[in-house]
């Protein structure tokens, strides 16, 4: 794209500003790769020490959910990927994952001033349009987790998108009119990501941290509750969100009584149709 700013990253810079994380010593930057999560696997499975950081400028097969693909063009946004080994038991992981999007939206706002809006578990929004998910991909055993990759794709620059995203997506830049750096935004992102990874382990109270999980979401979602909904999942439904259960899973109301979300997309209908 060419008018996207020249926006590099400062290596010794960022690995100083996180001196204070896990993340210092341990960011690995790739000018470009195929895709940082499936990266951050491999190298997870050959030990790779918790902290790990993967980034890139460009992603040539940036991956979203399922077979989806995450459009990851040079220079124009934040493709990150961090490696976790959490010791709490797999059934946990999406206090982790939910946690993950708020610390994106903590990030974007303290370098941009602007609140977004969060579609559970982790998409960012500005109004329908989205500017940043979250893949969260797990090795695991029943009882315990080998790895966690947090996989985190922000729309930065772009000023326009080809036409099969040009609906449904946005950038920090079409919402500001303006250019953020990078690099701020990473550094922001990784503490942020690194004081919810904090309160959610086992050595901290983490029934607390849930609750403040689940009061963070209540507050700055429009999704959590009151919006009519059309689940996709093995087979979809419709109704209307009634908030998060004890677990951090949605609930929708249906004509058949309340139902639990557990892995599916949500959309929004609007005069019967998903949008
Ligand atoms: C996600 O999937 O939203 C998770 C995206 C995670 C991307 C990061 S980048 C770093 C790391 N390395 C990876 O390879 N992945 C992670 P999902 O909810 O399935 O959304 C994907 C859908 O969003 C696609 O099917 C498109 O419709 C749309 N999409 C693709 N690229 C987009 C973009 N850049 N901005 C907004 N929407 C996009």
């Amino acid at each position: 794209m060419p008018d996207t700013p020249d926006d590099p990253f400062d290596i010794p810079a960022l690995d100083q500003a996180l001196n204070e994380t896990p993340f210092s010593g341990r960011l690995r930057f790739f000018p470009s790769i195929h895709s940082t999560n499936t990266h951050a696997m491999q190298e997870a499975d050959a030990g790779a020490p918790e902290g790990m950081v993967y980034f890139a400028d460009e992603q040539t097969a940036g991956r979203g959910r399922g077979a989806h693909h995450w459009s990851s063009p040079p220079g124009s946004g934040l493709y990150v990927s961090v490696l976790l080994r959490p010791r709490i038991p797999p059934a946990d992981v999406l206090w982790l994952s939910l946690a993950a999007g708020l610390a994106v939206r903590d990030a974007v706002m303290q370098v941009t001033s602007l609140a977004c809006d969060l579609r559970w578990p982790n998409d960012l929004l500005f109004g329908p349009r989205k500017f940043c998910g979250i893949l969260t991909e797990l090795n695991a055993e029943v009882t315990r987790i080998r790895h966690l990759v947090v996989g985190i794709g922000i729309n930065v620059h772009p000023r326009q998108f080809p036409p099969e995203l040009s609906g449904i997506a946005t950038s920090l830049h079409i919402e500001t009119g303006r250019d953020w750096p990078r690099q701020q935004l990473l550094i922001a992102l990784l503490q942020s990501l690194h004081r919810e990874v904090l309160a959610l382990s086992p050595s901290a109270d983490a029934n607390v941290a849930r609750q403040s999980v689940l009061d963070r979401l209540e507050r700055a979602s429009s999704w959590v509750r009151g919006k009519r909904v059309r689940v996709e999942e093995s087979e979809s439904f419709d109704g209307v969100t009634e908030g998060l259960d004890a677990r951090g899973f949605l609930q929708v109301r249906t004509p058949q009584g309340l139902r639990t979300v557990f892995s599916g997309g949500v959309r929004e209908i609007n005069n019967g149709r998903g949008k």
